[in-house]
């Protein structure tokens, strides 16, 4: 696992003291007592933030770039050496370096790949619909071709992913051209309506079929995923989340499919949280996705 200390992508400051506020929670010692070899490899170098007004619809363009591609360095590096990624972020503008990473991977061992993108939003924006310019809100657009050429190239030549390879959980807010877009290019999403109506047991059934040995998962948790009367230090707060109970379930599911193959967590702001709640929070989340039950029959 790496940190990626910065917040270029995002629109407030402060997801950059993500990495430590993770790791000051435990995460590191929390995977170790439960018998995992992870390793902290410290943190990717990149740009400071100049905080700049966006640009063609870009706000620090520059900046982005450069950070992922230490992102994408760092985790190929994990992965030849056949070790899981695990990126602590950072605003979640990074996961075009980690998934980049994952799915050139993907291609050399003939593997398919599966991203969940757990998140309020869909992070499915272009230069020409953004409403803020923030990066951070366009990596899913990015990795299906839709983006700037240096970040569709970052890897080689893109598209890194389908559409197709991705499945959504938790949004509840998408931005009016963002929806469009999402529907034209058939994006499946589980949105908090549809978590309400079925339940999370069925979203993760149906998130997670077809995933086999085969199958790389790739899990991206934007930790505003969660509801943020549970997750308050995070920069695009949004009523209506994940309670704890939905969120553990998802985590244990997904260990129970068989874990993740590689994982960004991401967006935690400790400038914005009292206590460090957040990142504790996810802490505890990452623990379950790791295979720590909150059953009583283990
Ligand atoms: N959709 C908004 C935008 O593009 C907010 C994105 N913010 C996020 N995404 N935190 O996960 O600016
Ligand atoms: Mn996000
Ligand atoms: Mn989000
Ligand atoms: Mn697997």
């Amino acid at each position: 696992m790496f940190g990626v200390p910065t917040d270029v992508g995002a629109g407030s400051r402060g997801a950059s003291m993500g990495p430590e506020a993770l790791r000051v929670a435990g995460l590191v010692e929390a995977l170790v007592a439960r018998g995992i070899d992870a390793v902290d490899r410290g943190d990717a170098k990149g740009p400071r933030n100049p905080w700049q007004a966006p640009v063609d619809g870009y706000r620090h363009l520059d900046e982005v770039v450069a950070w992922n591609r230490a992102v994408m360095d760092m985790s190929t590096v994990e992965l030849e050496a056949g070790r899981m990624p695990v990126m602590l972020g950072g605003d979640h503008c990074l996961a075009m370096g980690s998934i980049t990473a994952v799915a050139r991977h993907c291609r050399a061992k003939g593997k398919r790949l599966r991203v969940l993108w757990l998140d309020a939003h869909a992070d499915f924006n272009t230069s020409a619909i953004t409403p803020s310019g923030n990066v951070h809100g366009m990596p899913v657009a990015c990795l299906c071709g839709l983006g700037p050429e240096v970040l569709v190239n970052l890897g080689g030549p893109g598209p890194m992913i389908s559409p197709a390879d991705v499945r959504q959980i938790g949004i509840r807010s998408v931005d009016a051209a963002e929806k469009r877009l999402v529907h034209e290019h058939g994006l499946d999403i589980y949105d908090m309506r549809y978590i309400d109506e079925v339940g999370m047991k069925q979203v993760m059934e149906e998130a997670l079929a077809g995933i086999d040995a085969d199958t790389h998962l790739h899990v991206s948790f934007d930790v505003d995923v969660l509801d943020p009367t549970i997750a308050p230090g995070t920069g695009t707060r949004v009523p209506g989340g994940l309670d704890y109970r939905e969120a553990q379930l998802m985590m244990e599911m997904i260990a129970d499919a068989g874990g993740a193959d590689s994982l960004d967590v991401v967006e935690v702001n400790p400038a914005l949280d009292k206590r460090n709640r957040t990142a504790r929070l996810a802490v505890d989340l990452v623990e379950s996705l790791f295979g720590k039950s909150t059953l009583m029959r283990d």
